[in-house]
């Protein structure tokens, strides 16, 4: 459905409101700054810009603003030489917006400093009351345009403005994991807003909204179909799908979005006839080469593949006796001369957690499979690897897959989709996590290597890395079923344009443009956000023990439901303690896995955090944490207080009715009392589940507890 479909539903327009500026003192004097908007391009990138800017502003101001665009060096597509406005930059009140090229205004205001900008930044400058933002690209100038809206959203003061910005991440890439049939795997938020009925079929107005949802973020880059890529997904890279994907991939070129597919390794066969898959054969060699030359025919900035390989039941070069650098590579040749990616995924493990094999570990499986290949891909490789070492728990160590490779592109990989953090009926604004990811000290090199800098390609001096993240919207008319998961969506572009920003200062940009700038619903806001975190983790998953949900779905209480699991649990409780020993004296080893000081740290059961010890030791019930309690006493408060602090989440958000709009208000206060509710019922399973393990007789309960 398009934004006019939505009409009435708040939340369809999520942080691109553009509520009216409030400060209305200053609102006549700003609007008259705003009197147009002018550009030399007609690119359809600026173009896009300048529509945002003229619906923002005139929102915002309830003034429109005239709209100039016209040619500086060339004569328009009429022949006619369109007036430059007479409101330039220093006399009038407007918005100048556009490339150095084609303004030459913009090069005389912002002179010798735009050589800092690169290709996707952009700089705004107040002079005499008019605004100029000038860029080196389309794109830049599109991303101008957003940051500009973005400051008046918020409440910045427009007057003196002064901004350089770029990103610090070259590749920004969200992923779906949408299905041809319209189903979204992990998806919490409606059916694909892609597919329908083994279709390609959407709305080019909703994709558009996407496209400006993601742009205004910075996110450049998204494959479109899930990495389990099937039947008739496999056949996306062929001339039978191409056509519709192409009209996908003209949408998000506007926005600076270049559009990936997820591919199934072994189409040659499946799709091709072919008898194998086996990368090192000449067919299947020159089957990929001449997909790639259909895919460039038909979308000519295409991005390239992400691939999900020998990783629960797909295919990959493991099955011809071949390895990940040579299956990727082979893809990677295909794509080279059209200035393609392989974005190949290291979600690969073959092994079950085995209470009777305490050597085997699913934890090692990335790091065990790719750090012995380091150096071995080629240029337009990028390895993807999970922020931790298992799948996107609430809490894990971070993957010490990351930073380990000297010689090898790297990507980290979120989940903004709510799999395990509450499937988005539990409010759980996942940005503080990632800041811990990202700042976590690898000692890659030194004492200056936490993962941004990894993945940003400063540590080891890489051309290429980034971020990629599993989306979380879907067909619904608020995008992301929980009104809040918005914030998620919202916080991954930012903090992979930068991520210096902090989870809170995050949290209160998207809730001042979300929600208007009343101060009471932002605080609120941000303060549920702030916390949401800490209260998921504090009801479901203690001490970094993760995976005690049920099968298949993911979701709820099931203390020993993990599928993988046949003979234990990802927990390892027993009688006499709880916790996997990691360590590499007694353990699996996984300890040794990272480097400098953060080895010892989780070997050593006095040092190891205490938010992580269950993953890291087996430790008896009584062990006395650094917080003083022992586990079972900690197990027991903590999901005490989650479970109280779910229900002080409703009162938080029901002082907020009224305030903000009706249906936002009502789809958020129908998930809290869900999650308050579901929140007492892992308190109960998990804390009855303990008692009984932990054997303490009923008599001594009141003592121990
Ligand atoms: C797309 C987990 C999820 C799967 C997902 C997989 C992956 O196992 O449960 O749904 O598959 O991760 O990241 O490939």
């Amino acid at each position: 459905m398009s934004e006019q479909q939505h009409e009435g539903q708040a939340g369809y327009r999520a942080w691109l409101a553009y509520h009216p500026r409030v400060d209305s003192a200053t609102s006549k004097e700003d609007s008259l700054r705003y009197g147009w908007i002018a550009s030399g391009d007609r690119d359809d990138t600026v173009r896009a810009a300048i529509s945002e800017l003229a619906e923002g502003i005139g929102a915002m101001y309830s003034e429109l603003p005239e709209i100039h665009v016209f040619p500086t060096d060339a004569a328009g597509e009429n022949g006619a030489r369109d007036p430059e406005p007479d409101t330039a930059i220093g006399v009038g009140t407007g918005i100048l917006v556009g490339t150095f090229a084609a303004n030459e205004r913009l090069r005389d205001i912002f002179g010798v400093e735009v050589a800092e900008l690169g290709r996707e930044g952009f700089a705004i400058r107040t002079r005499e009351g008019a605004t100029a933002i000038g860029a080196h690209t389309p794109v830049g100038a599109l991303y101008g345009a957003f940051h500009l809206l973005r400051l008046l959203a918020t409440g910045a003061d427009p007057s003196g403005l002064e901004v350089i910005e770029r990103p610090a991440n070259k590749l920004r890439m969200m992923n779906q994991w949408d299905n041809i049939d319209g189903s979204i795997e992990r998806g919490y938020a409606g059916p694909s807003i892609f597919y329908k009925n083994d279709a390609i079929d959407f709305d080019p107005a909703r994709i558009r909204d996407y496209a400006r949802l993601l742009a205004s973020t910075g996110i450049n880059a998204i494959s479109i179909n899930n990495v389990n890529a099937h039947r008739l997904e496999s056949r996306f890279v062929t001339e039978d799908y191409l056509p519709r994907i192409a009209e996908l991939a003209d949408i998000f070129r506007v926005y600076g979005i270049r559009l990936l597919l997820s591919i199934n390794f072994a189409a040659p066969i499946e799709v091709g006839g072919l008898p194998t898959a086996d990368p090192l054969d000449a067919d299947v060699k020159r089957w990929w080469r001449d997909r790639a030359a259909d895919i460039y025919a038909a979308i000519p900035d295409f991005g390239g593949f992400l691939v999900k390989a020998d990783s629960e039941n797909r295919p990959g070069p493991f099955t011809y006796g071949r390895g990940h650098a040579e299956g990727a590579n082979m893809l990677a040749e295909a794509l080279e001369e059209h200035g393609g990616l392989v974005v190949w995924r290291c979600f690969v493990y073959n092994c079950k957690q085995d209470w009777r094999d305490r050597k085997t570990d699913r934890a090692r499986a990335a790091y065990d499979h790719f750090l012995p290949l380091d150096g071995a891909f080629h240029d337009n490789v990028v390895l993807q690897i999970k922020n931790g070492p298992m799948d996107f728990q609430v809490r894990e160590p971070v993957s010490p897959l990351l930073g380990a490779m000297e010689r090898t592109n790297q990507v980290v990989e979120f989940q903004i989709t709510q799999e395990y953090t509450g499937q988005q009926r539990h409010l759980c604004y996942l940005v503080p996590q990632w800041k811990a990811v990202l700042d976590f000290e690898t000692y890659a090199k030194g004492n200056a290597s936490p993962v941004k800098r990894v993945v940003d390609g400063s540590v080891h001096d890489r051309a290429l890395g980034g971020f990629a993240a599993v989306s979380n919207i879907g067909a619904d008319a608020n995008w992301t079923g929980h009104p809040l998961a918005q914030a998620n969506l919202y916080g991954y572009g930012r903090l992979a344009w930068n991520p210096e920003l902090s989870a809170e200062a995050i949290a209160e940009e998207w809730a001042l443009q979300t929600f208007g700038a009343s101060r009471q619903v932002t605080d609120a806001v941000v303060g549920m956000l702030m916390d949401s975190l800490d209260i998921y983790e504090s009801y479901t998953a203690p001490l970094g023990v993760g995976w005690m949900v049920n099968p298949n779905h993911h979701y709820g209480p099931n203390v020993d439901g993990y599928e993988y699991d046949k003979w234990g649990t990802y927990h390892f409780a027993d009688r006499d303690g709880v916790g996997v020993d990691r360590t590499v004296l007694t353990g699996t080893g996984y300890a040794g896995q990272y480097m400098g000081p953060n080895a010892g740290m989780y070997e050593s059961l006095a040092e190891c955090p205490d938010e992580l010890l269950l993953f890291f030791h087996h430790v008896p019930y009584g062990h006395r944490l650094k917080s003083g309690r022992t586990v079972i006493q900690h197990i027991y408060d903590t999901h005490f207080d989650g479970a109280r602090r779910t229900e002080e989440l409703t009162r938080r958000w029901a002082s907020l009715e009224g305030l903000v709009a009706a249906d936002v208000y009502d789809a958020a206060l129908a998930r809290f009392h869900e999650q308050a509710e579901h929140a007492k019922e892992w308190r109960d399973r998990i804390n009855t589940y303990f008692y009984r393990k932990s054997g303490v007789p009923d008599e001594q309960k009141r003592a121990i507890y």
